[in-house]
């Protein structure tokens, strides 16, 4: 049967290639550290060099031989693959160990902006899904003719300019070029071309059709579908009755059929990063510390994306979850790093003496209009406006959220939930991923 002729297939003639990195964080961490390549390395989310807390960001495939996966508490992963410092210690009975590394957000992203880049240069239509995945749309660029070819050079120049590792699929729809990408891995890549989508996913086991998780996959379970092929052969209207509309939906999606194309994202809403401390911290030079580290970095991203903002906001996390949200707006769009810095420590303040595990700073009302910098003026009116206290500059979101209800990544508002990966935010431009939660 050609998958690419079923009704439900939006461009028959679509070539979608979706690339993602090889333990992304890790691979980052061997860029810099050549000496970690081929060893067992962890890289910890909440981790500090040292300590047992945190939580496993990605493992290098060394490590994972070992059992060590993504969102696997650190003191877990230190069971089954103690630190190599701790194995050196006389009477230690672990032969095998392995390397601890701590998440460096700024760098990753630097690497992910390099990789992205070259992306770029291979088609016009780019979606970046997260921090290390995107999808192409390749159909007038590349077409099948000669696609292995073609991937298998975007790997070589992936490895060879930005120095890290990617693994590769095609496919004619999204949801196969997602699945193809992961079955090499690593570094591999897999073609699947019009006409073989419905056969590819016949054998394989039924959480890898888009939209189904693991709660759904049980539940398939129960009624006998263990495939994607067992989900494409059942019936329509039985699944419907389970789980609604999805459920033709999932349907859909083992046989082939996804009408997605390839759309590039639009501009952000917003841009923040935010950053938990090991243990609820009072000491209010600290918190000045972090804010200031995190309004630079906030500043800086905004920098790199050529946006102006208007309204520079805080979050601030009190024990247990308690979600704090400061902003205030200025008159006008600006792009001044000092400005951010001094408004984030200023609404700080109000927390001088509380407790806080987490503290982020975002820049929203975002502006990508100009190319040109921000007139300064502006700014010092609104900073000397502002401190004076006039109507001019307005605090707005100062109620507190309630607790409970806002996920601790929700201070994104521009992250879109991913219906790729399990809800982890596709769009999300804060600091680490959203899927780890909090390590405090
Ligand atoms: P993934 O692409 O899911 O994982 P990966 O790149 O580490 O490994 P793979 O070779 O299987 O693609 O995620 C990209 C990065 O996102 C990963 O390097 C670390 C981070 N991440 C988390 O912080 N928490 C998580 O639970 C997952 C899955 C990833
Ligand atoms: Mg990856």
């Amino acid at each position: 049967m050609d998958a690419a002729r079923l009704p439900g297939t939006a461009r028959p003639e679509q070539v979608v290639a979706h690339v993602d990195m090889d333990c992304f964080y890790a691979a980052c961490e061997r860029r810099r550290e050549p000496e970690l390549v081929g060893e067992p390395l962890v890289v910890g989310m909440g981790y500090e060099g040292g300590e047992t807390h945190g939580a496993v960001a990605t493992a290098s495939y060394e490590a994972r031989e070992h059992g060590v996966e993504s969102a696997m508490a650190i003191s877990e992963a230190l069971e089954r693959l103690p630190r190599r410092a701790d194995a050196e210690t006389p009477g230690s009975d672990h032969p095998e160990t392995g390397i601890y590394r701590p998440v460096d957000m700024d760098y990753y992203e630097s690497v992910a902006e390099e990789v992205r880049a070259l992306l770029h240069e291979q088609s016009e239509t780019v979606r970046e899904v997260s921090i290390d995945e995107a999808y192409l749309d390749i159909t007038d660029t590349v077409g099948w003719d000669g696609v292995e070819r073609w991937a298998s050079e975007l790997r070589d120049s992936i490895e060879s300019e930005v120095g890290v590792v990617a693994s590769v699929g095609v496919a004619p729809t999204m949801s196969a070029a997602k699945v193809a990408s992961d079955r090499e891995k690593p570094d591999g890549q897999v073609v699947v071309r019009p006409g073989e989508v419905r056969q590819f996913f016949a054998d394989l086991p039924v959480e890898d059709v888009h939209g189904v998780g693991p709660v759904t996959a049980r539940e398939l379970a129960e009624l006998g579908i263990e495939s994607a092929g067992d989900l494409a052969d059942a019936d329509p209207e039985t699944l419907e009755g389970r789980f609604g509309e999805r459920g033709r939906e999932i349907w859909r999606y083992a046989r082939g059929e996804d009408t997605r194309t390839v759309t590039p994202r639009g501009d952000p809403k917003s841009l923040s990063r935010e950053s938990a401390f090991t243990d609820a911290v009072e000491d209010g030079e600290e918190k000045r510390r972090k804010v200031t580290t995190l309004a630079r970095a906030v500043a800086d991203r905004a920098h790199r994306k050529e946006a102006r903002y208007q309204t520079i906001g805080i979050k601030v996390v009190e024990p247990p979850f308690d979600i704090n949200t400061r902003a205030r707006s200025l008159p006008g769009p600006v792009a001044d790093a000092d400005l951010v810095e001094s408004i984030a420590l200023d609404l700080l303040g109000e927390f001088e003496d509380s407790a806080v595990r987490k503290l982020g700073v975002r820049v929203s009302n975002l502006d990508f209009s100009a190319g040109e910098q921000a007139s300064l003026g502006g700014f010092e009116a609104a900073g000397t406006t502002e401190s004076d206290g006039s109507d001019a500059v307005t605090t707005e979101s100062g109620e507190p959220e309630q607790a409970g209800q806002t996920s601790l990544t929700a201070f994104d508002e521009d992250g879109t939930p991913s219906s790729d990966d399990g809800g982890r935010p596709e769009h999300s431009e804060t600091d680490g991923q959203a899927s780890l939660g909090d390590f405090g």
